[in-house]
């Protein structure tokens, strides 16, 4: 019979495999910062005459094996995002060893690029590798707290120096409130109590100083009365978040916006308004339009598609806080929303929520997004200063 490792030395074991990797030096592996590689007529060329940035999420296996897809990212965004490859459930995919492979590719890219990077995400519910939640419920909050600085020191110290925002906590709020915090179940929670948002801002503020840490969040961006109960309660949490010094200097709003429900501008405008009152910059993080309210016909779904995607832009850039427009992948062929169950499309048709259609073409919602970008207030002076 083999013996069950004992509850210490598995975290023992788990956090040698973090420790041995090291942090790295800043800029060390990723090579010399290139010339920008946006092209002039692009989405990010459009985004940067006010001080925005237009960036996207990149997935590994997309981006290791399609040039043309390497290519499109380059001439369009101006910030990167890996979908899964600084995740846990890549990183430590296993107990003991660490995988940096598809995040350093990405970070080279990017540098070469003279492309801005997030990072994402620090602190989830989910992408957990299978070992780490029975870790977690096994720990004494000594332990997990240990766990969790082990693993921000490894993951934002590789990075350190090249990322320009975390995601430090990813979709910590729970869908209805029923506990007086707002704070979702999760291993995290149960391990370390509430004080685990604060406390992982701590430490990747300690850990990457130049990282402007945010509070990644979904659900908080259309017209309902469930999403207005949680924007409320986002505002109460930064409100106090910043009374009790925790360094946190953005929030981002997911923006997964779907048609089955309406948008609010007022609403909106009044919500960026607040966070931006507060002195935190703001960014979208991974827009995108699940497109099911919308009939299959393509040119007319493109179109209700942009029209939709400017009712909500339109707010949002006008927005002086606002920083970052990220779309949650730019090609429509590898949207998320083709692959969850309540996403898809009855229909069965594939969604067309993203930028660029499968042959890499500019869609309507491309053009809405570049008139968008071109049209909005300059806001430059305030933005150059947010991001300090
Ligand atoms: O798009 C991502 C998908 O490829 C991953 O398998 C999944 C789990 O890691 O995460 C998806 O991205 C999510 C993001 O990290 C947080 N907000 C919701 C996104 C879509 O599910």
């Amino acid at each position: 019979m083999i013996d069950r490792p004992t509850r210490r030395a598995v975290l023992a074991g788990a956090a040698c495999g973090l420790a041995s990797h090291g942090i790295a030096a800043p800029g060390q592996p990723f090579g010399p910062a290139g010339r920008p590689s946006w092209s002039g007529d692009g989405l990010q060329a459009a985004a940067a005459r006010t001080g925005l940035t237009f960036g996207t999420e990149v997935p590994g296996f997309r981006f290791a094996r399609d040039p043309a897809y390497r290519q499109a990212v380059a001439r369009e965004a101006g910030l990167l995002v890996c979908g899964t490859e600084m995740k846990m459930e890549v990183v430590l995919a296993e107990p003991g060893r660490t995988d940096f492979s598809q995040g350093d590719a990405l970070v080279r890219f990017a540098r070469g690029n003279g492309q801005r990077l997030r990072g994402h995400t620090l602190v989830w519910h989910e992408a957990l590798p299978p070992w780490v939640p029975p870790l977690l419920a096994r720990a004494t909050p000594a332990q997990a707290e240990d766990f969790l600085r082990r693993w921000i020191e490894t993951v934002a110290g590789r990075y350190r120096g090249q990322i320009a925002s975390w995601d430090v906590v990813n979709e910590v709020l729970a869908q209805d409130g029923t506990r007086p915090d707002g704070l979702r179940e999760s291993p995290w929670l149960a391990a370390l109590g509430p004080g685990y948002v604060d406390l992982a801002f701590r430490i990747l503020h300690q850990t990457d100083p130049m990282a402007a840490p945010c509070w990644n969040e979904d659900a908080v961006e259309q017209g309902v009365p469930w999403m207005e109960a949680r924007r409320t309660r986002v505002l109460k949490r930064l409100e106090g978040m910043l009374a009790r010094g925790v360094p946190i200097r953005r929030f981002g709003l997911q923006s997964h916006l779907t048609s089955t429900l309406p948008i609010d501008q007022g609403q909106l405008r009044r919500f960026l308004a607040e966070i931006g009152g507060m002195g935190l910059g703001i960014e979208i993080t991974e827009f995108d339009i699940d497109d099911r309210a919308f009939p299959a016909d393509i040119a007319v779904r493109d179109r209700m598609v942009a029209d939709f995607a400017r009712r909500y832009l339109d707010v949002a850039v006008a927005e002086p806080a606002l920083l970052n427009v990220v779309s949650w992948d730019i090609y429509d062929p590898d949207t998320w929303l083709n692959d969850h169950p309540y996403r898809k499309r009855p229909d069965g048709l594939a969604q067309r929520a993203l930028p660029l259609d499968a042959q890499f073409r500019r869609k309507p919602l491309w053009h809405t997004m570049k008139a968008v970008f071109s049209e909005a207030p300059d806001h430059a002076a305030r933005r150059a200063k947010l991001r300090g």
